[in-house]
């Protein structure tokens, strides 16, 4: 095969993976985690890809995993102490863009676990877009995964908190 049949292959597949895409939301890597098996909550993080034309908004999530689900983010306080805290408005995917839900940033809080989080298990998050409607996510639970570079120390401080 040619370098140039290669590179239209690539083009191709790129193209045609696209393709299935073309409408609506995709999630990217998603994975839950929560700080150690006595925890009482846990937080969900994943990217959000929107591949339409218009805007849209996580505005809630749920999951039989947890009392009760929230979206939040974190913000630095007075005092630059991190701080999580509630997003009411929900979190904006632009269109044919991308929102990132990361350790230290915008997260699915997942509070008042019904079961500890155990490497390996898979919940259900359902997901409430403004536009796109309810997703449902098979989210992985990885405790190993490193926080990003330079997000945050330690969702596990703010778990504990609630
Ligand atoms: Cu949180």
């Amino acid at each position: 095969m040619s370098i140039k049949t290669t590179l239209f292959t690539a083009v191709a597949a790129a193209l045609i993976s696209t393709a299935a895409f073309a409408e609506g939301i995709m999630i990217k890597d998603p994975y839950a985690r929560s700080s150690g098996a006595n925890a009482v909550s846990g937080a969900a993080f994943m990217g959000i890809m929107n591949h339409t034309d218009a805007a849209d908004r996580l505005i809630a999530a749920r999951s039989d995993v947890a009392a009760r689900v929230e979206l939040h983010t974190h913000l630095m306080d007075a005092n630059g102490v991190m701080r999580m805290v509630e997003v009411e408005d929900g979190i904006p995917v632009p269109a044919q863009g991308m929102a990132m839900l990361q350790r230290g940033g915008d997260h699915v809080m997942l509070m008042g676990l019904n079961q500890p989080l155990a490497q390996g298990d898979e919940i259900t998050i359902t997901l409430v877009f403004e536009t796109a409607g309810e997703i449902e996510v098979t989210v992985p639970v990885d405790l190993e995964r490193k926080p990003e570079h330079g997000a945050g120390h330690g969702h596990g401080t703010m778990n504990t908190d609630g």
